[in-house]
């Protein structure tokens, strides 16, 4: 597919950071060590609505960890996948009487423009679920071919599904116990009370079709692929085995990244199927998850139609830590805003507090987790004090806002 235009990211003067962030797998803060071509994958979303203020957190966390690799200087490998055939895009393209190829495509064209207003770094492959499809058919039968895989004995819908236990592994990327990966395989899509299942919480590798349902003619039969098993094949057909980090928000631990990770590993014969498994946190609105099935959702198309200025919802998500649930609001957006107006108010001055140590800080807590919080507290100082100074006070440094604005710039993808 199509990815979205590219954004200028200058260079910031002084030395990078090495990258440290918490992986769920190990359940530490571990440093990231990429080679000279750093490799992620961000799982991508589900295009029957618009994108809401819960993925853009989510991809602007991850934008950050592309930004702070392009300061260290590596090349970024960055990949996203659009799971463009699903359940959920199914139904609502039911629901509303409209196509689900035409809906897709729609709020697939609606997410690129949210994210080149956000300017968010744009993945080097931008890739769609259906057109992975022969991939996805060719790994399948693999996966048949060596026990991985079994068809349930139904002759009018011979599914597919992922024996779990196959690599000896199932369930070192969530580290969740039985009882929660049971919770959670039935609340996410997994359908545990599927007859002839081997193992109730086996995952679907390809759905048999079903009436009205569309589907695709293939040497499995006719039918169309389940959700895990996209990420796997797009993964490992663009990175190979042990990239460095695998993204999304917190609600993909389980069942999607587990069950991502053990397919790509049953077929690679080896593992980890990345090295980092990276997770942000929920934002909600009135103290719940932001979600489509719930509705209460906050539209960066919709703030951007109302002249919000994408900068300020950058500064509204990273004010909060990634990892942490937390809530959007007006009182958030209206700070950042305030933020934001005050930053271009000192970087406008003639001259300010010299911006090597404050540029050295923001890296330093950014490279430490991504904590932005205190990356933003460094940078408020620094235009208090430049305010306060006027600027031309002794010690002021003509280069200073020049220099801050460029940091903000590249690390937080912020324009001054
Ligand atoms: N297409 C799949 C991944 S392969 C999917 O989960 N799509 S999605 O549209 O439902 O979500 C896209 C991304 O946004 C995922 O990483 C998901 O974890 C994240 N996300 C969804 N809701 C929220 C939320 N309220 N807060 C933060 N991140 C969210
Ligand atoms: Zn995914």
């Amino acid at each position: 597919m199509q990815t979205w235009s590219s954004v200028a990211v200058p260079r910031v003067p002084g030395e990078s950071r090495p990258l440290r962030l918490y992986d769920t797998a190990s359940g530490d803060i571990r440093p990231v060590s990429p080679g000279r071509i750093a490799r992620m994958y961000v799982c991508g979303i589900t295009p029957y609505d618009a994108t809401h203020l819960g993925h853009a957190a989510t991809y602007l966390a991850f934008d950050l960890v592309h930004r702070l690799w392009l300061d260290a200087g590596h090349e970024v490998h960055y990949v996203q996948n659009v799971t463009d055939i699903d359940d959920p895009l199914l139904e609502r393209a039911e629901r509303d009487q409209d196509d689900w190829v035409v809906l897709a495509m729609r709020e697939t064209a609606l997410f690129r423009e949210d994210m080149e207003a956000l300017r968010v770094v744009p993945p080097r492959d931008f890739i769609g679920a259906v057109e992975t499809i022969p991939r996805i058919v060719e790994v399948i039968g693999k996966l048949l071919a060596s026990g991985a895989a079994y068809r349930v004995d139904d002759p009018e819908y011979p599914d597919i599904y992922f024996d779990r236990s196959y690599t000896g592994r199932f369930g070192y990327e969530s580290g969740y116990d039985a009882e929660t990966m049971a919770r959670f395989f039935a609340e996410r899509g997994g359908d545990p009370e599927r007859p002839g299942k081997r193992d109730p919480l086996d995952a679907l590798l390809w759905r048999a079709q079903r009436p009205g349902e569309p589907y695709w003619e293939s040497e499995l039969g006719h039918g169309r692929p389940g959700w895990h098993i996209e990420c796997s094949v797009i993964a490992l057909d663009q990175l190979g085995v042990g990239f460095d980090v695998q993204g999304g928000g917190s609600d993909l631990a389980f069942p999607h990244h587990e069950y991502s990770a053990a397919h790509a590993e049953a077929l690679a014969g080896d593992h980890p199927f990345a090295r980092h498994y990276v997770h942000a946190g929920m934002i909600g609105l009135d103290g719940e998850k932001m979600s489509k099935s719930k509705g209460n959702l906050v539209f960066v198309s919709r703030l951007r139609a109302a002249d919000v200025e994408p900068a300020a919802i950058r500064l509204g998500l990273f004010a909060g830590h990634y990892r942490d649930d937390r809530a959007w609001t007006d009182e958030v957006l209206a700070t950042a805003q305030q933020r934001l107006a005050r930053w271009r108010e000192a970087v406008r001055l003639p001259a300010g507090p010299a911006a090597d140590d404050t540029i050295a800080r923001l890296r330093e807590h950014l490279a430490n987790d991504l904590d932005t919080p205190r990356a933003l507290a460094a940078l408020d100082a620094w235009a208090d004090e430049a305010l306060r100074g006027g600027g031309h006070g002794s010690g002021g440094d003509e280069d200073a806002p020049t220099a801050i604005r460029t940091a903000v710039d590249a690390l937080l993808g912020v324009a001054l």
